[in-house]
């Protein structure tokens, strides 16, 4: 074997272990390769992420594999001086195979992909629950059905105002922008949904268990952007009917008799 061969192969193989490394680590507490998913919705798109994305390795590895081999194998230097390869032009039965094949392997990726988009982001209408949730620079406002609204805007180094779902409870999501373009992503419940300004986006979340997760805004809106971090904690029922009693002390003082307290 060549220098030049063994070489390749030690970049190879430092590529691979680069990619591993990289998969396993959060980058600033969100998990983006391998999130552990708490919504059905977000183990759909986990379910459909993997669904892709290992036939596509499957089949990058083959045909790089595939490449490596022909290189090596029918390489200039193995050759006589003056060596010209038998010239080939045109196989019509092949040709059609090797574009019927992706064709068929594109369709499936983009109908099963569109199903799931259309499970996750249509508004539905079986919920138990409706909260608006509204970007703005640089902070996201959830507004709960009695008029309770939590404030959240906070880096990774400082604190973050969780925005407080019961469990067992089917949330729809409704998304609104009101200066630019923001993304509500939280990856172990839902995918990125845009909160766009004139226009409400849709999506839900049913969490069965306790717990803290994280998310961030997805779409650079401006030079605060980093301090657009997501946190949806989930509490029981009756948790959550402490917290949500808590909050509307909070908004309306019991000493002001005022009609319209302030928010
Ligand atoms: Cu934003």
């Amino acid at each position: 074997m060549t220098s030049r061969v063994f070489r390749a192969l030690i970049t190879f193989g430092g590529l691979v272990a680069l990619a591993v490394a990289l998969s396993s680590c959060d980058v600033g507490g969100l998990h983006p390769i391998f999130p552990n998913p708490v919504s059905p919705n977000g183990q759909d798109i986990y379910n459909t992420y993997l669904g892709i994305s290992i036939p596509a390795i499957v089949i990058f590895l083959g045909v790089e594999l595939a490449l490596l081999w022909v290189v090596l194998r029918y390489r200039r230097s193995t050759q006589p001086a003056g060596y010209i390869p038998p010239q080939v032009h045109g196989n019509v039965p092949l040709e059609v195979v090797w574009t019927i094949i992706p064709l068929i392997i594109v369709l499936a990726i983009a109908g099963y992909s569109f199903v799931e988009l259309q499970k996750d982001f249509q508004p539905i209408s079986n919920q138990q629950m409706t909260v608006i949730v509204s970007g703005h620079q640089f902070g996201w406002n959830y507004e709960y059905e009695n008029g309770v609204v939590v404030h959240q805007e906070g880096t990774l180094a400082g604190d973050v105002t969780p925005f407080v779902v019961p469990t067992h409870t089917l949330v729809k999501l409704q998304f609104r922008g009101t200066d630019v373009i923001h993304s509500w992503w939280v990856p172990a419940i839902s995918g990125k949904t845009d909160a766009v300004p004139g226009y409400d986006n849709f999506s839900w979340l049913k969490i069965d268990q306790v717990g803290t997760w994280r998310g961030e805004c997805a779409e650079l809106c401006g030079v605060g952007h980093s301090t657009m971090q997501i946190i949806v904690q989930s509490m029981d029922q009756n948790d959550f009917n402490a917290w949500m009693d808590q909050q509307k002390s909070a908004a309306s003082p019991s000493a002001s008799p005022s009609a319209s307290p302030s928010k």
